[in-house]
């Protein structure tokens, strides 16, 4: 999964994609470099952010979907059901929520009649205020235990559960350790029976464990790390790289 921002203040690539045509270029070329579908959003869950009106959201993300037309496999990374309605009017095949179906009571309905693939996130807290201080006692557990229950709403508000995927949300309320940890015991969330996507791409706790600006070779480190150890979607900046990587670590299992 290929990664495009249209949002000014986004931690990794904010900015870059604020212009539609610059946008839908990245999308295309990240098709073309392997990846099978591209999260577009409209708004920053960066930590201390502090959240955008869906008028916004839309304002920086339809110019981008009308010009891919369809043409390239489009999730849309909203919490809204506003903007998921029109995203998955324009062609969008999945929504990308990253409050599990906790911040818009209508996002699961609008998900549901449209037919459309869902990935619930697990999240302490919101983004404004997440990585102050976050606690468990067993993160793999309460993780797993979460996306359970989450699950569950999702297919008993009407979205069948073979369209849904889990995702742990890496640096959504999580130390280092908690990050590293919950890749470690990925098969917890595995065992859920649900594809896993892991979003370790350009993370903070990639520049604090190397020392280093350059969050490339870490980003492709963590992501062939996650896929080891059970997921099937990488969420991540840099496509052609990670395909690369990852072509060589399918070989090989
Ligand atoms: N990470 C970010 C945003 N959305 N969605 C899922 N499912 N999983 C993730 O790990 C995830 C996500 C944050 O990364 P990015 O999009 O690069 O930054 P920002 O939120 O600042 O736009």
């Amino acid at each position: 999964m290929g990664v495009v921002n249209v949002t000014p203040d986004s931690f990794s690539d904010g900015g870059v994609n604020l212009d539609p045509d610059t946008a839908a270029a990245a999308a295309r070329r990240m098709v073309e470099e392997g990846a099978t579908i591209v999260d577009v959003g409209g708004e920053s869950t960066r930590p201390g952010s502090e959240g955008v009106l869906a008028d916004d959201e839309l304002r920086r993300i339809v110019p981008v979907l009308e010009r891919l037309g369809g043409e390239v496999p489009v999730s849309v990374d909203t919490s809204k059901a506003l903007v998921a309605r029109r995203a998955l009017e324009l062609g969008a095949i999945l929504v990308n929520d990253v409050t599990a179906l906790r911040g818009d009571p209508e996002l699961a309905g609008a998900v549901a009649d449209r037919g459309a693939y869902l990935c619930l996130m697990h999240m302490l807290g919101d983004p404004r205020t997440m990585q102050d201080d976050p606690r468990y006692d067993d993160v793999a557990s309460e993780v797993a235990g979460f996306l359970e229950r989450r699950l569950a709403f999702a297919v008993a508000q009407g979205v069948p559960e073979e369209r849904i995927c889990l995702d742990p949300g890496i640096g959504f309320g999580k130390t280092v350790e908690h990050n590293l940890e919950l890749v470690r015991r990925l098969d917890l969330l595995v065992a859920l029976g649900r594809p896993v996507l892991v979003g370790f791409s350009r993370k903070s706790s990639l520049r604090r464990l190397t020392g280093s600006d350059d969050l490339l070779a870490a980003s492709v480190g963590a992501a062939v790390a996650a896929y080891e150890r059970g997921a099937s979607i990488l969420r991540v900046h840099d496509v052609k790289p990670h395909v690369d990587a990852l072509t060589v670590a399918a070989a090989v299992a």
